[in-house]
């Protein structure tokens, strides 16, 4: 039996860290229409109308919204997706991805 598991008090080392994880970070333009923002963030996030609509207006007031949070690839794939989405309509969409603390 391993030293750890029948001294007290000896905390058996974690086998799997925990991944660090990515902010997806959607910035605020003047050019793209509210409901465009809101239909690809309800696509790309899996965001419900509510929660789309919520991250949007607050995106608009404050210059800035946190969307969610995920893995690092994950969380780069989907900023890419999103942004492309709002480029291949000519929208100047932005989001970007910055890790948590
Ligand atoms: N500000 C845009 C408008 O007034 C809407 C918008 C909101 C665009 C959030 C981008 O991240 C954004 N049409």
């Amino acid at each position: 039996m391993p030293e750890a598991a029948t001294k007290p008090g000896v905390k058996p080392k974690a086998k799997t860290e925990r991944p660090k994880l990515f902010k997806v970070i959607l910035i605020n333009d003047d050019f793209t229409p509210r409901e465009f923002v809101v239909m690809v963030l309800k696509v790309e996030f899996r965001l419900s109308e509510d929660q789309a609509h919520k991250v949007m207006i607050t995106a608009h007031r404050l210059g800035v919204c946190v969307v969610a949070v995920y893995t690092r690839d994950v969380a780069e794939t989907k900023a890419m997706r999103a942004t492309d989405a709002g480029k291949a309509q000519g929208f100047p969409l932005m989001f970007t991805t910055e890790p948590e603390e």
